[in-house]
């Protein structure tokens, strides 16, 4: 499940931590080159200097520090430069290598010195952070969302070892794929509860485009509340497709739930009425309100949406979407969202998705909280959504 979006990530956490150690090592070796120990000396100085250097040129040491030093110990008394060797036994160049070695060593866990994170640093990973998740179907405007967010996090944090900047991006893109996912949610249990205390059934209706999996998810859900310990009944008001009533009847059987039909070619919002009547009068707690599928761009059968809406009063309403569909599948939650406002998403298929982008981008998207997902063909095959879970399956 959302393999594409999981490597995606880890991906970015790999190379923002190359990168980043990359550039440390480069500033610390550079000043290496140049260590201008300044010193003035006089020309009988230089002199000297350049007849020991002439008679002295093959010698192993040529780093430049030697130089400034050994000019260093001849204009000094004696004394002092024997003071000076005691002091320079830390020498910066022998310090710098044995660091390098040691990191080398230590891999993730070696200590760097500091350096600060800069835009610069991290833009062009995050940019390509950016067109990966677009190409997981990641919508727009959560890819920027997250790039902007991880961006604001990641810029002047200090680094101090190389593992900081894993845990630094894998903690930025916890906030921000949290804050993506963390649509007030609706508590379905605790409804179905207050159903039971009132009187008055819970009424669910399920919307969405053909072959999204409201039916099969009408019974997967009827099965969660009877796992629950509450009594759903079953509306088949999808009397438009040929053979719709029969596979809801069939559903119903299966799981043991009360179904309300009407013939084929029925009003749907008269059986979902009835339904909702069979309901109250049974003292059952909660109704699920099946309907056809229908094309966002199919004005009359958004119509007739709006009618089993004005009718039934629903107290929620599900946009039912296969996350197969990808993007498709959020914009198309977004028309249904217009035509009867959606309170809550349930995405099919997750456990066929491998790009994972509608998941991560639906709820955002429309603002409404994803409350379940589908994650198989069978009538348990069903999760309650948590953006914890999603956060922690991602990261
Ligand atoms: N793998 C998988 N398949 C699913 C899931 N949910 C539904 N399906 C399958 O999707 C297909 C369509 O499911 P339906 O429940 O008939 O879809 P629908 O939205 O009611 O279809 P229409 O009534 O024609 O609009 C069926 O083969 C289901 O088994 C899921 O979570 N995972
Ligand atoms: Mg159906």
């Amino acid at each position: 499940m959302f393999e594409s979006l999981k490597k995606k990530f880890s991906g970015t956490i790999g190379k923002l931590s190359d990168k980043l150690s990359e550039d440390e090592k480069a500033e610390e070796t550079a000043p290496k080159e140049e260590i201008p120990k300044e010193e003035k000396h006089t020309p009988e100085e230089v002199e000297t200097f350049e007849k020991l250097e002439e008679i002295e040129q093959p010698a192993e040491e040529t780093e430049t520090g030697v130089r400034g030093k050994l000019s260093g110990i001849f204009s000094r008394g004696k004394k002092e430069e024997e003071e000076e060797k005691v002091e320079e036994k830390p020498e910066p160049i022998s310090e710098g290598s044995k660091e390098e070695s040691t990191e080398e060593k230590s891999g993730m866990f070696s200590f760097v010195t500091q350096k600060t994170i800069s835009e610069k640093d991290i833009d062009d990973i995050l940019f390509e952070l950016e067109m990966a998740l677009l190409e997981s179907d990641v919508a727009l405007e959560v890819a920027e969302k997250i790039i902007n967010s991880v961006k604001e996090d990641l810029v002047g944090k200090k680094i101090r070892r190389r593992s900081d900047v894993a845990e630094f991006t894998r903690d930025a893109l916890k906030k921000a794929i949290s804050e993506i996912l963390g649509v007030e949610t609706r508590d379905l249990k605790e409804m179905a509860e207050n159903a039971r205390k009132t009187g008055e059934p819970l009424k669910i209706m399920f919307v969405g485009i053909n072959g999204t999996g409201k039916t099969t998810t009408i019974a997967k859900i009827a099965t969660f509340f009877l796992n629950e310990g509450y009594t759903p009944a079953i509306a088949a008001a999808d009397t438009f497709r040929a053979g719709a009533i029969e596979q809801i009847e069939h559903h119903a059987q299966n799981v043991g739930v009360k179904l309300i039909k009407h013939k084929k070619g029925a009003d749907p919002a008269a059986v979902a009425y009835d339904a909702v009547e069979h309901a109250k009068a049974k003292g059952k707690e909660v109704v699920l309100i099946d309907t056809a599928g229908r094309m966002q761009t199919n004005v009359n059968l958004m119509d007739e949406m709006k009618k089993i809406k004005r009718v039934v009063k629903p107290d929620i309403i599900v946009y039912v979407g296969d996350a197969l569909t990808g993007n498709d599948a959020v914009e198309q939650a977004s028309k249904f969202d217009d035509a009867v406002s959606v309170d809550g998403i349930i995405l099919t298929k997750a456990d066929a998705d491998a790009k994972g982008g509608a998941a991560l981008s639906i709820g955002y998207v429309i603002n409404k909280p994803i409350l379940f997902l589908g994650v198989g063909q069978s009538y348990e095959d069903i999760m309650e959504f948590k953006p914890e879970w999603m956060v922690e399956q991602l990261l």
